[in-house]
């Protein structure tokens, strides 16, 4: 492992200014967003929308980083490149999601568990010829009165922790996400709860593992109200409670902390962001989004499958991907998306 190579990684995904753009969507999942806009779901149309998105310009001046799903990172853009020298010309690390999806855990029904490991040593070398400098795991965790389980904690913790010491032996940076899921009618202080119990957890087992806080990303939830919820806590509220709960969990060696969006509207993700970097004065570690549907929902749309309107969206991704850069300084404001 060198501890030099990871933090010189981490350092560029998170620069000030800049965060990570999920565009890891497995085929099923992407085929049911395309489905979703009468796009056909052919590999043709992936890789056009793909092209689409990494070919945005100026993208790189807020995007540190693209986590690619495996077929992307093995394939070429609609012009000949491959993804990762797409990404590369725009100044954006390539990074590559490894685990095999959230699977049922064994005798706790509802909850799942993130599976991935077997072979996972050789893949990542593979992955790390083929030009990705980092990784991504996520773990599903869901909220109920009596759920998660401490079973559903430990068993994701030590996968996470696992996942990321093999990565950091193939000097390749793990992205860890735990994800408390929205769904749910629970109220903030339950999320705070459960939030802060799995990222104790997941500290725990890094240390376990002996995985070099200065070579990781954090991708966790923001502490926010179910979006079932009859009173849904205000974006100031949601900010601070999840700054109380990092400060409460997180050592000051993690160099940054980017967030996923959890199906929050794209501009309700930009707005908490935003607020905690504006209220958060001076945090140990880089404030920042990995956002997947935050960031591409909206260029999905205008692209709708139609090669027409392949700059209107660019322009579109590149806007969303401005307006987080700004949050990530705490310098974004309403008006800025009016004014575009
Ligand atoms: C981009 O979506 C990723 C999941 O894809 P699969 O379910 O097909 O594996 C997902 O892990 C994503 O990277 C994170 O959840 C962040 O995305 P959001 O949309 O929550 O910001």
């Amino acid at each position: 492992m060198n501890i030099d190579t990871l933090k010189t990684t981490a350092q560029a995904m998170v620069a000030p200014g800049r965060g990570i753009l999920a565009m890891d969507e497995s085929s099923p999942t992407c085929n049911k967003r395309f489905e979703g806009l009468g796009i056909p779901t052919t590999i043709e149309m992936r890789r056009e929308y793909r092209t689409m998105l990494v070919s945005s310009p100026g993208l790189g001046d807020h995007i540190g980083g693209a986590i690619l799903f495996d077929e992307t990172l093995r394939d070429h853009t609609t012009d000949g490149r491959s993804f990762v020298q797409a990404l590369q010309e725009q100044g954006i690390v390539p990074g590559i999601k490894v685990d095999t999806g959230a699977k049922d855990l064994a005798l706790h029904p509802g909850e799942k568990v993130t599976e991935g490991l077997d072979g996972l040593g050789p893949r990542l070398a593979e992955y790390s010829e083929l030009g990705a400098r980092f990784a991504k795991w996520r773990a599903v965790y869901t909220v109920t009165d009596s759920l998660p389980s401490q079973a559903c904690y430990t068993a994701n913790a030590h996968a996470l922790a696992r996942y990321a010491a093999l990565c950091q032996e193939n000097d390749i940076v793990p992205i860890v996400e735990p994800e408390v899921l929205i769904d749910g009618n629970h109220d903030l202080g339950r999320s705070f709860e459960v939030t802060q119990h799995a990222q104790h957890t997941v500290f725990a087992a890094l240390a376990d593992q002996d995985v070099d806080l200065r070579g990781i990303v954090l991708k966790p939830s923001m502490v926010i109200s179910g979006a079932g919820a009859a009173d849904r806590a205000g974006i100031r509220e949601v900010a601070q409670e999840t700054l109380r709960c990092l400060s409460s969990t997180v050592p000051a060696a993690v160099p940054g902390i980017a967030f996923l969006s959890g199906g929050q509207s794209d501009e309700e993700a930009t707005q908490h962001l935003n607020a905690m970097n504006e209220i958060g004065g001076s945090l140990p570690w880089a404030v920042t989004f990995s956002y997947g549907r935050a960031l591409q929902a909206a260029a999905m749309k205008r692209w709708a499958g139609h090669s027409d309107n392949v700059e209107s969206a660019r322009q579109v991704a590149f806007h969303r991907a401005q307006m987080n850069g700004a949050a990530a300084l705490g310098q974004y404001s309403s008006e800025m998306e009016k004014a575009a």
